[in-house]
């Protein structure tokens, strides 16, 4: 039972998603409520995802639900955009302007020019979903994300080379944990690119790995910057920023050369190894130190510890995707775990799927059409812009490709676009190339913002704003990957609705054939498969797949459990790991990895790092913020009050910029304003910023001080990899820095909030 229940309160057993925290965890916890109001949140010591542990977001999310400034009624623009002016309306009368006006654009433009967008793996995008095909429209997406270069590039290239998706197995699949007799402790997990001290990503608790650690793996950390867990590493690398694909190119090469490899596994269960091992001969030891500045004894170190280890597993972040030609980056390091024999097996990588099959949100076409039914004709679903530029995104994917929806509101090519519904993404803040996307949306002739707070995005281009639901305000189911789990209402905000009721209600509207008839019949409907309705389901909190189901780990690729036919083996068209991509062969791509050097850098622009010599990594997550989220919740932000720029002393000292200086940073694309501050742990050749900074204490009017912080106008758009997923260079540009003759006026000063 929950600690420190006191006399009239209800305690409510829920699990968190967004909004509130903000991240793809589901943690387990208690909400106590007293006269309808929150009063604390809690971890849930019992439920295996956190084990009752809690980052600062949740802790502070009493600050985030009551915070004065949240909206709390639709509102109508009645000024230009960007004045800020709005009129209160009722949620009828919101729903009435927003069916009007859409079905005004379908019937005018047809409903692909409408585009439905999402910001990351929030508790929004299945309902987008459902909204945008009841409306008829394919395109979907995540904005803003060059490349869709987060989760998409590594979820897509896992699918295309071993035909499931794998995560380092930390015990996450068992009700017990690490004391499951099934689980292997791994002897090694190579950590790249991922900061588990800041972020769980992607349904991945980071925290695991540090059990794990702390009960003997050993951990080899790829990280420009010697983060927390880097100095805990058996061994860490310091790549340069960008160089992703290289060092994994080198790993390989010695594993090969030196036979550290499984020569079962590789012999029974891959294809093309001989294709392979040619090619990691361009990509000796000493040449990949050159490219990714890391010594080449630490590269041979780190791929003998690695290949010796088993079990051993990866977990991996968002700079792989970021990385050039990201989804090649993907395939180089599924090789990794593939040919050293550690998928699906314990303490390795893992094959998950959701638990029951049942969606967090409908993961591929398959299951869209599952279930969603024959909400749009097939003529329709060809429209989807990117389909006929991008064969993984018409073979592999279900959205519409970001690049090429900024191109279109721009050009009108291949059609006009003219509406957008903006749910859980602050585009403006987070977007690549933000001026670029301002001028584009703004071309658009409606558009529906769904967010709790006002922001640089709403004012400067909703129509309507919609005032979205915090998680301890919602109801439903959360399954990502592992366990499958009820989501309970604790309380109400007055006026706030959850993003799948507002969806839910206009999905009728637009489609009066729904199949459902309310969400709880779709809950039910969703959770069919593991046989418990909602109610059975909330009575329990959560459940595994028991061992043996098709859903459960281990060894399923021996068991036939993987393949539609049943057949041993991998869901490839070989039905082995493809390390010779017979996918990519036939859409014309190099079908084995290489490495491609970042957009802009010291090697491939040389010119232009003559003028911006230094290398810019931007978007380390802080766990205090989530993307442009919290900046307004003073717990949170007086422990960083300020944006940032982590430097090495004495780079910056060579440009005469102290500790605590206000400094510009600048590409050739933009520039903003950073804070210098003195960093030991970064290479003198690179600096580090986060991204997602806008200031709510300035005035909306100005979009919150938005073009002085905001770092992605440093950041070019259209820099997607050849395949469309991956690349974005948000991890690697070029920049100068120097001294701003002033700081920011009226920024955060801890009482201005
Ligand atoms: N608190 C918090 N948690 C979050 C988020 C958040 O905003 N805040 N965002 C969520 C989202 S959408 C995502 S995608 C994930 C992202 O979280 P992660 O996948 O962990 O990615 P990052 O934090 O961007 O970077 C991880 C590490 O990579 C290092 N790095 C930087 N450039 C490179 C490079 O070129 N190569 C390599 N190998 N490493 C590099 C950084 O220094 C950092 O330590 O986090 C999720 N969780
Ligand atoms: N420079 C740089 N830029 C980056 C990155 C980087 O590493 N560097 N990372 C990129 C990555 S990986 C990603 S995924 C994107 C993420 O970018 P986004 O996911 O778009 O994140 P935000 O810009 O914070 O916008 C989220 C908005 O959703 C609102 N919100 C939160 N929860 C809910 C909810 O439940 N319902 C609704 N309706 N609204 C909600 C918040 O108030 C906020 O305004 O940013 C990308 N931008
Ligand atoms: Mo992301």
């Amino acid at each position: 039972m929950p600690n420190g229940a006191k006399d009239n309160e209800k305690i409510v057993k829920t699990i968190t998603w967004s909004a509130g925290p903000g991240c793809h965890g589901g943690c387990g916890v208690f909400i106590h409520v007293k006269d309808g109001k929150l009063q604390k949140m809690e971890g849930n010591p019992d439920h295996p995802y956190n084990n009752g542990r809690l980052c600062p977001r949740a802790l502070a999310i009493k600050d985030y639900i009551y915070h004065p400034d949240r909206l709390r009624s639709p509102l109508k623009r009645v000024g230009k955009r960007g004045e800020n002016k709005w009129e209160k309306v009722s949620w009828d009368e919101a729903y009435d302007i927003i069916e009007k006006r859409m079905n005004e654009l379908r019937q005018k433009y047809g409903a692909e020019s409408m585009i439905f967008i999402q910001g990351t793996g929030r508790n929004v995008g299945g309902w987008l979903l459902l909204l945008s095909y009841s409306y008829g429209s394919p395109n979907w997406l995540q904005g803003g994300l060059t490349g869709n270069s987060c989760f998409h590039p590594r979820l897509v290239s896992m699918r295309i080379t071993q035909g499931d998706y794998t995560v380092p197995d930390c015990s996450q699949f068992f009700q017990e944990r690490y004391d499951h007799p099934e689980f292997v402790l791994p002897q090694c997990t190579l950590i790249w690119g991922q900061n588990p001290a800041a972020t769980c990503n992607d349904g991945f608790m980071a925290p695991w790995i540090i059990d794990c650690m702390k009960r003997g793996t050993k951990a080899i950390v790829v990280d420009p910057i010697y983060t927390w867990v880097a100095s805990k590493a058996a061994i860490w690398l310091q790549l340069r920023p960008g160089t992703d694909g290289a060092l994994a190119l080198g790993l390989l090469n010695v594993i090969i050369n030196e036979g550290l490899y499984d020569k079962e596994f590789v012999n029974k269960w891959t294809h093309g190894f001989d294709q392979l091992k040619e090619r990691v001969q361009e990509y000796p030891p000493h040449k990949v130190s050159q490219i990714t500045w890391v010594p080449e004894e630490k590269i041979i170190e780190a791929a003998r510890l690695f290949a010796t280890s088993h079990p051993a597993s990866v977990q991996w972040g968002v700079p792989v995707d970021m990385a050039a030609e990201g989804a090649i980056v993907c395939n180089a390091v599924i090789h990794l775990w593939t040919i050293t024999g550690n998928i699906d097996v314990p303490g390795g990588m893992a094959i998950a799927r959701m638990a029951y099959d049942v969606p967090p949100y409908p993961m591929s076409q398959e299951a869209i059409a599952e279930y969603y039914g024959d909400v749009m004709p097939p003529e329709q679903m060809r429209k989807r812009i990117g389909v006929d530029v991008y064969p993984m995104v018409k073979e592999f994917h279900w959205r519409a490709q970001a690049d090429m929806i900024l191109k279109a509101m721009l050009t009108d090519e291949p059609y006009p676009l003219k509406g957008a519904w903006i749910a859980g993404n602050n585009m403006l803040a987070s977007a690549a190339n933000p001026r670029k996307y301002y001028e584009a949306l703004n071309r658009l002739e409606f558009i529906v913002v769904v967010d709790l707070f006002m922001n640089p995005t709403t004012v400067a281009l909703a129509d309507i704003v919609l005032p979205a639901a915090t998680m301890a305000e919602r109801t439903g189911i959360r399954a990502w990957w592992t366990p499958l789990n009820a989501m309970q209402q604790a309380i109400e905000v007055p006026g706030c609705k959850p993003d799948e009721e507002i969806c839910f209600e206009l999905a009728h509207r637009f489609n009066p054939n729904l199949k459902w008839k309310s969400l709880r019949q779709l809950f039910d409907d969703f959770l069919r498969p593991s046989g418990l309705n909602y109610d059975q389901l909330k009575e329990k909190g959560w459940v595994f797949p028991p061992q043996g189901h098709p859903t459960a780990p281990y060894r399923r690729h021996e068991k036939g459990l993987l393949r539609k036919d049943g057949k041993p083996g991998f869901n490839t068209p070989t039905g082995k790991i493809e390390l010779y991509s017979t996918h990519f062969e036939r859409w014309g791509y190099d079908p084995l990895p290489y490495y491609a050097e970042p957009h802009w850098s010291p090697y491939s622009t040389p010119d232009l790092a003559k003028e911006y010599p230094l290398i810019l990594s931007t978007g380390r997550r802080s766990v205090l913020f989530f993307h442009a989220e919290h900046r307004n919740i003073k717990s949170l932000r007086e422990l960083e009050p300020h944006p940032v720029l982590e430097i090495h002393p004495d780079t910056a000292q060579s440009l005469g910029i102290q500790d605590g200086d206000w400094v510009w940073v600048e590409s050739p694309n933009g520039r903003c304003k950073r804070k210098a501050k003195y960093f030991h742990g970064i290479d003198p050749r690179v600096v580090q910023t986060l991204h997602g900074w806008w200031l709510p204490e300035k005035r909306a009017e100005d979009l919150f001080g938005l073009w002085e912080v905001n770092v992605n106008q440093l950041i070019p758009d259209e820099t997607q990899a050849q395949c469309g997923f991956g690349g974005g260079q948000y991890k690697s540009i070029l920049c100068k820095v120097y001294r701003a003759e002033e700081g920011i006026e009226g920024i955060y000063q801890k009482e201005s909030l």
